[in-house]
């Protein structure tokens, strides 16, 4: 591996501190409207949009900068209605079968159930990949560090891209996601599905349920 040059910090911008409270207290308001969506419409929305979107979460920091992720964005109406029929299936024996009362509970508010119209309705799906490993130009294997963490990280950043854009999403978490792999040709041992991100503008009469966040309070400790 060659050394990398080190070069000045170009992009860095220092606010006066009474626009930096201001920007802070805005950037909090803008990202407080962000509702996770369950009903969405068919509208399409222009891929280039989606393409700035995911440079901005390819932005994310990443363990030894090795950018452990892998995004696959779905348009096509076959693809979307097969992930659909494989998602329901393994909701449906989440549900049914796998899912412990304890957490049937906790899921209540949300209103979940098996069925996933959403998953051919939205014009995009993006599946999420954190890669163990990548692959060198000769394939020597080569081994990435926290991939979770950095997929984490960048996926964090696109829900907050798109939701910037204008976008609505859902994170869903089908479980066994593998059946990602398969339908979208991703290698099996290198990449694990982290998660199917659902992307469009909510329907016209979209609801959410109504629930809040914790107080600062509770979820911040200063020392
Ligand atoms: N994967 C299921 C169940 C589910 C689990 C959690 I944790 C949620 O926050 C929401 C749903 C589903 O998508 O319905």
């Amino acid at each position: 591996m060659s050394a990398h040059p080190f070069v000045p910090l170009a992009g860095y911008r220092e606010y006066p501190e009474d626009e930096m409270a201001a920007r802070a207290r805005e950037f909090h308001a803008e990202l407080a409207r962000r509702r996770t969506v369950r009903d969405f419409s068919s509208r399409p929305v222009p891929r280039a949009i989606i393409d700035d979107c995911l440079r901005a979460a390819t932005t994310a920091p990443s363990g030894a900068n090795l950018q452990p992720w892998h995004f696959v964005v779905v348009g096509d109406p076959a693809t979307k209605r097969r992930i659909r029929e494989a998602a329901e299936e393994e909701e449906r024996h989440f549900y049914r079968h796998r899912a412990p009362r304890e957490w049937l509970d906790a899921l209540a508010p949300l209103g979940t159930d098996e069925r996933k119209p959403f998953l051919e309705t939205a014009p995009w799906l993006i599946a999420i990949f954190a890669q163990r490993y990548g692959r060198l130009d000769d394939g020597r294997k080569v081994k990435h560090y926290y991939p979770t963490e950095s997929v984490g990280l960048a996926t964090g950043m696109l829900i907050t891209a798109l939701h910037h854009a204008g976008l609505a999403t859902l994170t869903h978490t089908p479980s066994p996601m593998k059946f990602l792999n398969e339908i979208l040709g991703r290698p099996k041992a290198a990449e694990r599905p982290f998660l199917l991100l659902v992307v469009g503008y909510p329907a016209a009469d979209a609801t959410v349920p109504d629930i809040g966040r914790k107080p600062l309070a509770e979820v911040v400790t200063y020392v």
